[in-house]
């Protein structure tokens, strides 16, 4: 039985959010237990497909052509470039490739065609395939499922209230457009926020009803810190401490307790200490690889580290959340299983799983 609630009130999530913080890791720890296996962790590497001038006045993001930051800009990549950066990716023991655009919203044409070419080319890979690429329409969702698209990114980013303060060219309401169009496609959505932006507890609280709101909840939802980047306006501001993520980590695996939790970016300011209470908390993904788009991130051989420490096994491809078609596959293979926790499904997954093969040096 499904008892996932989408009715959680700000009120609520500032409770849950406030307690004491070892009632809270419980709870959450409590929580994830019951719906995922707490040792292992979904890993995926980002790749910047098209990288800086962009015409949005996103307050966080150096990629805002409008801001003077010191970053590379590039053109849309090949696809031939893409294919061996996603090789690069799975011997390093990523599941997922996730490919950002710096774009307002997706155009068709042959910028797109050469979008698609891409992700049939890392779907062949036996990799999962995830975009972010900013707005889209639900023509240009279905033709991404078409293509072997896995999951789209496509963040809330803060409560509706605090939105108006960090961005100004677009609008909260346009934010759900995109991911009600991704919901009609056969797409996974992956949506969620940063933290550390000046924003108030109300707000953090308010993002996430939002998120748990959806129905069904997004199947991924990163948790990002604030990377202030120098000549952005947020350039000034103060990293958020440890336990604010931690507190977000755990609050987001109560009130959405299918999803997977990603910690996101600022994982650079974080120890490994840190880190291990976001895992104990019900984070079960990371972005793995030196840099994120434009800003650093762990080196993949001090995440293996970790994860040999902390004993964290990285999830094969398509473990969790198999495309609907298959869904239908496992389900009838799950008759009468019962209680037994979901991460134990037999079925479709796990036999592509083996036919997948990723060799993963995390796990190890
Ligand atoms: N242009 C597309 C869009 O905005 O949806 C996709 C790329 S955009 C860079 C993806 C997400 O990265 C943003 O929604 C934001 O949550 C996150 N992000 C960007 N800059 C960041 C920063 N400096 N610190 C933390 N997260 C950031
Ligand atoms: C998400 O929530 N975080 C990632 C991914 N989705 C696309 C991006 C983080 C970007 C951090 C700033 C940068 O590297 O440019
Ligand atoms: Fe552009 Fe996306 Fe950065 Fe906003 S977050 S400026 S839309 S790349």
């Amino acid at each position: 039985m499904n008892n996932t609630r989408h009715d959680w009130t700000k009120e609520e999530i500032l409770n849950i959010y406030n307690k004491p913080l070892m009632e809270l890791l419980y709870e959450a720890a409590t929580v994830h237990r019951k719906h995922h296996d707490p040792n292992t962790v979904q890993v995926s590497t980002l790749l910047s497909i098209k990288t800086g001038g962009c015409s949005e006045d996103c307050g966080y993001c150096p990629q805002a052509a409008r801001y003077h930051t010191d970053i590379e800009k590039n053109d849309l990549m090949s696809v031939s470039h893409v294919k061996a950066q996603a090789l690069r990716a799975k011997e390093s023991g990523s599941s997922r490739v996730c490919m950002g655009a710096a774009w307002r919203n997706v155009k068709d044409g042959p910028e797109f065609d050469q979008v698609l070419e891409m992700v049939r080319t890392i779907n062949k890979l036996d990799m999962e395939v995830c975009c972010t690429l900013g707005m889209l329409t639900e023509n240009q969702a279905k033709r991404l499922a078409e293509a072997g698209l896995y999951a789209y990114n496509h963040n809330l980013d803060t409560s509706e209230d605090y939105y108006k303060d960090v961005i100004s060219t677009r609008a909260f309401e346009d934010r759900l457009e995109t991911i009600d169009n991704v919901r009609k496609s056969n797409v996974t959505v992956c949506s969620g926020g940063i933290i550390g932006m000046g924003e108030k507890l109300e707000d953090r609280a308010g993002m996430l009803v939002a998120l748990s709101s959806l129905n069904p909840q997004p199947e991924s939802v990163p948790i990002n810190t604030l990377v202030a980047v120098e000549g952005t306006p947020m350039e000034d501001i103060e990293p958020v401490a440890i336990w604010d993520m931690v507190r977000m980590v755990a609050t987001t695996r109560i009130v959405m307790p299918e999803t997977q939790v990603r910690l996101s970016a600022g994982r650079t300011q974080m120890s490994r200490e840190g880190q291990a209470l976001c895992f104990f908390a019900g984070a079960n993904s990371i972005f793995a690889g030196d840099k994120l788009l434009t800003t650093p991130n762990p080196d993949v051989n001090e995440d293996m580290e970790m994860f040999a420490l902390l004993g964290l096994n990285s999830q094969k491809p398509f473990e969790k959340h198999d495309q609907p078609e298959t869904v239908e596959a496992s389900d009838s293979a799950l008759q009468g299983l019962g209680e037994k926790p979901k991460w134990t499904r037999p079925g479709h997954t796990i036999e592509r799983n083996e036919a997948a093969k990723a060799k993963s040096k995390i796990v190890q």
